[in-house]
């Protein structure tokens, strides 16, 4: 197939240049394939649809076809969508959030590992997660020499160009040429005992290449694509999101006045969702200045702090943002890009630079116990939501770890502050700050029960509050232990009442 686009220059992969149906067909069943996207940036958009195609006819007649999933953290309907609807995917990794990859996953018809995002790579490396066959993964040029331009998301893709036995490159026409030179590729990473410091002291700091590098030989196919990335819309700050940015911003500047941040802060951290995304937009209209951010995801809130100049620098792995955003960020991009440093995840997320750095890492989470526990990922203790993401990454190694949600749930049926949280993605230990629009709990430097006096009476909606005091009360009198009072046959019983009754707290 002759070439239309310039993108492709190097001269050796012209003639690999083929439609995403022939390259779809060279996706062998029961492979694993490493895919690009990360929160809907910078997926593949023509291969994952021609393979569901692919797949839903090989299973039209009756010859068994699924492949193991790997990619950077979630991706869009066009991947993650059409493979669950084909009953393709085996197994998924790290991350997702498909409507119907969850509802495979908690009818237990699709494997899910559900990782730390920064342990992938180097998981893969190890051996630890099998043999990577193929890569997918979406670039914005292919230079003459080869080197090749990266996309809106880095994610694991590095590792998969390294790591997979064959490549399936699509060169998107939709990104903009002048994302040339905003990625940050870093190739120092070893496995031990050979590994070495990564050299990252600031935000901004740059310590690797602008561009992948492949062996030609390895990329079988190259198909040109021109579609644009698929994120939702935020929606407008509501009433609990801004209040929960306030108490953060008041919780800055308490900070300031104790000695422990000065006006720029540290490196934000800020996760996905619309409270994370309100928070930026809370710390837009602060007075901090010369702020920088070192996360993993850039959203609305960001770039708008970007544009009104109170953050210097984001470095992230991935863009999500909303369409508007986008385009914004595109006709613009002349003005951004000594800003923004795309990264591979591995480094965006890696806990020695976080801990470096000493982070502010804002997350959301589904609910947590009065202990500071927290679950980011299961409804109801079983089924899963999403996965951890960067949240563990960022969480165990912040100068400060914030934790935040609505005080209720499904119009206030649900209590997020509970006795006991039905599944552990983040311990006691690296949970410092627990946020909700009701008030803002800062356990540092307290023990189990002086914690759960902060929870309940800062964070818990007022309707529970008497609920979780004469929990604890009872507790800390029927315990058998002293230090983390609990009641373990009534612990998870605000569970099952919502289970049973479809709301909480339980009747006594
Ligand atoms: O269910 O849609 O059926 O009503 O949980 O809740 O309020 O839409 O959640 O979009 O703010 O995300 C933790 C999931 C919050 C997200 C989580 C129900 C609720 C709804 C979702 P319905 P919301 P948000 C960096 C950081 C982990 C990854 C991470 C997340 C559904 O922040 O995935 O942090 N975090 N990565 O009704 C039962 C409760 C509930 C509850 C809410 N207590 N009990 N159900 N719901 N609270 C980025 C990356 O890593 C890529």
């Amino acid at each position: 197939m002759a070439t239309k686009n310039s993108r492709i220059a190097d001269p050796r992969l012209r003639d690999k240049i083929m439609s995403a149906e022939d390259a779809a067909a060279l996706i062998l069943p029961g492979s694993t394939v490493g895919m690009s996207g990360f929160t809907g940036a910078g997926y593949p958009k023509a291969v994952p649809l021609a393979l569901a195609e692919r797949i839903e006819q090989a299973h039209q007649h009756g010859q068994p076809f699924q492949v193991r999933i790997w990619t950077g953290a979630s991706t869009a309907p066009e991947l993650d969508g059409v493979l669950a609807r084909a009953n393709g995917i085996e197994l998924r990794l790290p991350y997702q959030s498909d409507p119907t990859c969850r509802e495979r996953i908690n009818d237990g018809r699709m494997e899910y590992i559900d990782m730390h995002l920064s342990h992938v790579a180097q998981a893969v490396w190890e051996g630890f997660l099998g043999h990577l066959d193929i890569a997918v993964v979406e670039v914005t040029a292919i230079r003459a020499d080869g080197q090749i331009v990266p996309s809106s998301s880095v994610g694991n893709n590095k590792t998969w160009l390294d790591c997979a036995d064959k490549v399936i490159l699509e060169v998107n026409s939709w990104q903009p040429e002048q994302f040339e030179g905003m990625h940050d590729i870093y190739y120092g990473t070893r496995l031990p005992p050979e590994r070495r410091p990564i050299p990252i002291i600031a935000a901004g700091d740059r310590i690797g290449s602008p561009y992948f590098s492949c062996d030609p030989d390895k990329i079988i196919a190259v198909v040109e694509t021109n579609a644009p990335d698929r994120n939702g819309v935020f929606s407008p700050p509501d009433d609990a999101s801004r209040q929960i940015a306030g108490y953060i911003l008041e919780f800055l500047e308490h900070e300031i006045r104790k000695g422990r941040l000065t006006p720029s802060l540290l490196p934000l951290q800020s996760g996905v969702g619309n409270i994370a995304n309100a928070v930026m937009s809370g710390l837009s209209e602060s007075r901090f200045e010369e702020l920088s951010a070192y996360t993993e995801v850039l959203q609305d809130g960001m770039l708008h702090m970007l544009d009104t100049g109170k953050l210097a620098v984001v470095s992230t792995t991935a863009l999500s943002l909303s369409p508007a955003a986008t385009r914004w960020l595109y006709a613009n991009l002349s003005h951004y890009r000594s800003r923004i440093i795309l990264r591979p995840q591995e480094i965006s997320n890696h806990p020695e630079v976080i801990r470096r750095l000493g982070c502010l890492a804002m997350n959301g989470m589904i609910e947590a116990d009065i202990y500071g526990n927290v679950n980011s990922t299961h409804l109801m203790g079983t089924r899963i939501q999403n996965g951890i993401g960067g949240s563990g990454d960022f969480a165990r190694n912040a100068y400060i770890s914030f934790f935040m949600t609505p005080s209720t749930a499904k119009g206030g049926a649900i209590s997020c502050i509970v006795p006991m949280v039905s599944h552990v993605d983040h311990s006691e230990h690296d949970v410092h700050v627990i946020v909700t629009e009701q008030g803002l709990a800062d356990l540092r430097g307290l023990s189990p029960k002086q914690r759960a006096e902060q929870v309940i009476e800062k964070c818990a909606h007022p309707d529970m509050r008497p609920a979780l005091r004469d929990y604890h009360r009872r507790a800390m009198s029927g315990s058998a232990g002293k230090h983390t009072p609990h009641l373990l046959d009534e612990a998870l019983s605000w569970h099952l009442s919502y289970i049973r009754d479809g709301r909480m707290p339980p009747v006594r």
